[in-house]
């Protein structure tokens, strides 16, 4: 089995839809979607998009999926910016895309040609907020992936590709199909019988006008990030 994963679209459907096709031409037999699927600009378009595919693919809950799907707002003592996000977004989605994201689960396995038992979760394998980001110490991470048996661990949550060894374990972040940070274009990964990381080139400029026409709280911010991807992740 040879399978594609994205990670963190954050309801950009441009991106989304680059990687959909370069999905297309790479010849995979599964597509694993690993979690904060609607957090952005455009989490109605996304998520239409994505509940075609919804017997398909397979999903994991990203810590966003879970705050917009159970509607955290400032009482979980989020920042006005999260916040209203989470309230705008929640407000976009119907009642079965809402139901859709709280029920998935929070990791998945998947037995995977020339790599073995690959574990794809969202943060950490203990929790979806818990980053293992590009430059974690070996030491913070030692804890976080002491229970796990698989020899390859499928992360995502940092926005920041990379491909780490630590101890007997391979840690891979496929990066983030739709806030990227250090690069120009959507952010995705193939796996079997190698890893690699991919990096499929879209329409930042058309994405970034077709927003700021829309409704969309903090567009001005989502299309600059389209435009002049930062260098750190969230
Ligand atoms: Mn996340």
């Amino acid at each position: 089995m040879r399978v594609a994963a994205i990670y963190d679209i954050h309801a950009n459907y441009s991106a989304l839809e680059a990687v959909l096709q370069a999905i297309k031409k790479a010849n995979v037999d599964q597509v694993i979607v690993g979690g904060d699927l609607a957090w952005g600009p455009e989490p109605r378009q996304v998520m239409d998009l994505l509940m075609d595919y919804k017997n398909d693919f397979i999903f994991i809950r990203g810590n966003v999926d879970r705050v917009v799907s159970y509607r955290y707002g400032k009482e979980k003592g989020l920042d006005d910016f999260t916040a209203k996000l989470n309230q705008w977004c929640s407000e976009q989605l119907t009642e079965e895309q809402l139901r859709f994201l709280k029920r998935l689960p929070e990791k998945t396995i998947l037995n995977i040609d020339g790599l073995g038992e690959v574990l794809f979760v969202h943060g950490s394998p203990r929790s979806d907020e818990e980053a293992i980001r590009i430059n974690t110490t070996e030491k913070e991470i030692r804890p976080m992936i002491e229970s796990v048996s698989q020899n390859i661990i499928v992360c995502g949550h940092t926005h920041i590709q990379f491909d780490r060894i630590v101890d007997d374990k391979r840690i891979i972040n496929p990066g983030s199909v739709g806030l990227q940070s250090r690069a120009n274009g959507a952010c995705w990964a193939i796996l079997g019988p190698d890893i690699e990381l991919k990096v499929t080139p879209y329409d930042t400029k058309e994405a970034s006008v077709r927003i700021l026409k829309s409704n969309t709280p903090y567009k001005e911010d989502f299309a600059d990030h389209y435009l002049n991807p930062p260098y750190e992740g969230p």
